[in-house]
């Protein structure tokens, strides 16, 4: 225990806050009115050290990170809070002599899900390791009123409902009226004249009040409270006589509205651009917001603007806050009057860039007709850029057209914000190895060619706290035990110390025992969310992550089908019992996403209730997949599907995840599984499929004709013609042509299977039997898991966090005593 958590005091103010929230005394309290009063107790908790914190950042005058994100997937904060003060068992005991269970209050929490996926849980993960590690930072987003949409499944068919995540208020957050800031859309750029040079201002203009919430983000056991800063927008002023006589009523109606719509709903895409004018709206509103209060704050005590660099960073994540270069530009150039040159300086100093995907179907390309009507004087300035950008590849490659094409900022029409946040960052980076070489041998050679030194990797990872700490309290335990000491919370390298434990017959078991403790416990969530019994004893094969075809979900529910039809044939065929999980969120407009829920609930419902197999064979579709219900499944899984066409995955951070938690990867060679297999050894994980350089080959010279093999694989046939005959959908046999046709006849791209499942299916196949077999020695099987958890030292954010500090961010640590 942390010092100063005082047990009675705690008490006191659970009782104090039930009073005074819900006029009852703390025997009456509801579990959700419970909730919220522990929620305020830990915050009373927290914020003296929050207080201290900034005090001492102040103090140092540390230079700060600002980590620009319109994501930020946090999931729940009281768990993780009370961990990271280090006061479970205390809060759990008081709770208990209070009548209350903790993880029955925590289940009142609803999660935070500004984010969609990968993205936004990397930079939740990244905010609880810098604060951990005692690194100043700020996260900057925005405060949506409805977060990820929660999903329902109705006849199998994925329903989305609005997320009202803040209906009951928000327990941690703080608002900061005072550092309300006017951000600007629209109008057009007047030239003036003053002080002797030339001025541009903003004229006919509508704008909004950017009012800040801050969330509290706790270190584990350092007294470190780091921000999270999320942007809400009001009204500059409602609309008053004044403007209504003076024929401002049209424009005072629409600022009304535009401050509505801001901060309305998160776009619930997951890599993939949609170009809506709303979505760079969103983009201006919290960049626009978040860098003018950054500099603003530097100038109070700083009097040289043009050294702002030394004292703060800019991490944009992906593309999406990209406008943050032009931004800064503007505040340096028209703000503060500095020089194109010096502007340029401080800014390319000050901004660094993650690429996150090289899918280009997420490549953010904005008309210009949009960008320049909304964003006039941004849109100037781009222009600038890109002119000077171009004479310096003219004084590179003369006569070069081609490079120029390549590598323009603005091109055909559009502003391509990939090639603004390179040339505008001092750091480009990826988030694996594989992921970094792609892009500098391939996506973004030329810009690689002509300045290497940006280009560097950071692999991805994932916070231990969350994951194994708070998601899996029996196996955090086991190696707490093993270990001798906690020290693997803070230092995952340490984990390592189990490795020696691998063949321990003691150890395999009782990991095998906390592993099917695990299963019981998910079992127990299907059941009561799906009505479905599983058997903890049979195989969790799980595949949890946003719905996309390079993902592959259809190539493992097309194995199923392709499992099915063999105990079909052979009722007794020798297998290991198998359950196979799925949990995943199709982007609401994403038709064939949705359409391959409907698939895998349809061979569910068949599966499941087919008493010839003998339930060797269950399919359960868990809904609503999020951070929360995330830490029960991967707690509990045995194989860890990562089954993406080979140089579609970035990274990955589920595969790491499952890797903590001692399940064994089935997989490619993409992404951070490279890496992962790298640390565990091949011989431990299922390996499979085409490589990303032959996959790289296929795209660029053609030859892939998956009419070959649905000509030549009887079985793969029967599979295929499962999806138009009916077998899964009698009542509508034509329901999944259009999955069947996207693996068989050529798209407006010339191109069939996209993402190569039928040429992958074999292998993969193959992979899953060797699963099978591997699971029959259960020695065996508890050392490759041990070892997965042993070897999971390097998939730590705080070791991505501490690589980021040293090549990127430079930032120094900070103690805070209380
Ligand atoms: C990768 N999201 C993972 C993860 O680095 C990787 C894109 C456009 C609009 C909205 N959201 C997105 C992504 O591109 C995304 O989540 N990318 C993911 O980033 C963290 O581990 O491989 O797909």
């Amino acid at each position: 225990m942390k010092m100063g958590f005082d047990k009675e005091e705690f008490k006191k103010s659970v009782e104090y806050n039930v009073k005074n929230l819900f006029r009852k005394t703390i025997d009456d309290a509801k579990p959700n009115e419970a909730f919220q009063a522990v929620a305020y107790a830990i915050k009373d908790v927290i914020i003296d050290e929050w207080i201290a914190t900034q005090k001492q950042y102040a103090k140092e005058d540390a230079k700060t990170l600002y980590y620009m994100s319109m994501e930020f997937l946090m999931g729940r904060a009281l768990g993780n809070n009370i961990i990271n003060i280090m006061a479970w068992d205390e809060v759990k005991e008081v709770l208990e002599e209070m009548g209350f269970d903790l993880n029955v209050l925590e289940d009142q929490e609803p999660d935070a899900a500004l984010g969609n996926g990968g993205l936004g849980r990397l930079a939740a993960c990244f905010l609880d390791s810098l604060a951990t590690l005692g690194y100043p930072a700020y996260g900057c987003g925005i405060r949506y009123r409805y977060g990820m949409f929660k999903q329902k499944i109705e006849d199998g068919y994925q329903i989305e409902v609005p997320d009202e995540w803040l209906k009951d208020g928000n327990p941690f957050e703080v608002r900061r009226s005072e550092y309300a800031t006017e951000v600007k859309f629209g109008g057009y750029v007047k030239t003036v004249w003053e002080d002797g040079r030339e001025k541009f201002v903003q004229e006919g203009y509508q704008s909004v009040m950017a009012v800040p919430y801050d969330l509290p983000i706790v270190g584990y056991g350092n007294n470190v409270v780091n921000t999270l800063r999320i942007w809400d927008a009001q009204p500059i002023n409602t609309f008053n006589l004044e403007s209504f006589d003076k024929g401002d009523y049209q424009k005072a109606v629409e600022q009304e509205n535009l401050a509505k719509n801001i901060c309305e709903v998160l776009y619930p895409n997951d890599n993939h651009y949609a170009g809506k004018e709303l979505r760079l709206k969103q983009q201006y509103f919290f960049i626009s917001a978040s860098v003018q209060r950054a500099v603003k704050k530097y100038k109070e005590t700083h009097p040289d603007v043009r050294k702002f660099y030394e004292k703060n960073v800019f991490q944009l994540n992906d593309t999406h806050p990209t406008v943050a270069v032009a931004e800064l530009m503007r505040v340096l150039l028209d703000e503060e009057g500095l020089p194109w040159d010096v502007a340029w300086d401080v800014t390319t100093k000050t901004c660094a860039y993650t690429n996150h995907t090289i899918m280009s179907e997420a490549l953010e390309k904005w008309p210009i007709d949009l960008f320049s009507r909304l964003l006039p004087r941004i849109y100037q300035i781009v222009e600038e850029i890109n002119r000077r950008f171009m004479e310096q590849i003219q004084q590179m490659y003369p006569g070069d057209d081609h490079k120029m094409a390549r590598m323009a900022i603005l091109y055909d029409g559009q502003v391509r914000m990939a090639h603004l946040a390179i040339v505008g960052s001092f750091s480009v980076n990826g988030v694996a190895r594989l992921h970094t070489e792609i892009l500098k041998t391939q996506e973004l050679k030329h810009f690689y060619q002509m300045m290497p030194q940006k280009f560097n990797n950071k692999t991805n990872g994932i916070t231990q706290r969350r994951f194994l700490l708070h998601g899996n309290p029996l196996l955090a335990a086991w190696v707490t035990e093993k270990l001798g000491s906690k020290a693997w919370v803070t230092d995952l390298k340490q984990i390592k110390g189990i490795e020696a434990l691998a063949e321990d017959e003691t150890a395999q078991k009782e990991f095998m025992e906390i592993k099917f403790q695990n299963k019981i416990r998910l079992a127990k969530y299907i059941k009561e969310h799906n009505g479905i019994d599983v058997d903890p004893r049979s195989i969790f094969d799980v595949q949890v992550k946003r719905l996309h075809e390079y993902k592959r979900q259809l190539m493992n529910i097309l194995h199923v089908m392709f499992l099915y039809n063999q105990l079909r044939d052979n009722p007794n065929m020798d297998m290991v019992p198998r359950t196979f999980i799925f949990g995943a969120k199709a982007a609401a407009g994403y038709r064939r996403a949705k359409l391959t829920i409907k698939l895998i609930n349809a061979v569910a419902d068949v599966v499941n209730n087919d008493a010839s197999i003998q339930g060797k064979l269950k399919v359960v579709f868990i809904e609503d997949y999020r951070v929360s219900n995330a830490e029960i499944i991967f707690a509990a899984a045995d194989v860890s599907e990562q089954i993406s066409t080979a140089s579609k995955e970035a990274s990955g951070t589920g595969n790491m995840k499952f890797m903590l938690n001692g399940a064994l990867t089935l997989g490619t060679m993409d992404g951070a599984n490279v890496e992962i297999v790298e640390e565990v050894g091949a011989e431990h994980a299922f390996i499979f499929g085409m490589s990303s350089d032959e996959v790289i080959n296929y795209e660029k010279n053609g030859g892939y004709d998956p009419m070959t093999i649905f000509n030549n694989d009887a079985d793969i046939r029967r599979v295929l013609m499962q999806l138009i005959n009916g077998y899964y959908s009698p009542q509508n046999p034509e329901l999944f042509r259009e999955i069947y046709d996207s693996l068989l006849n050529r798209n407006s791209s010339d191109r069939a299977d996209t993402y190569f499942i039928l040429k992958d299916f074999r292998s993969y196949a193959d992979a899953q039997k060797q699963v099978d077999a591997a699971y029959r020695n259960q020695n065996w099987w508890a050392k490759a898991a041990i070892l997965n958890v042993a070897n999971s030292g390097k998939f730590s954010s705080d070791r991505t966090i501490q690589e980021y500090v040293d090549d990127i961010w430079h930032l120094d640590k900070v103690e805070v005593k209380l």
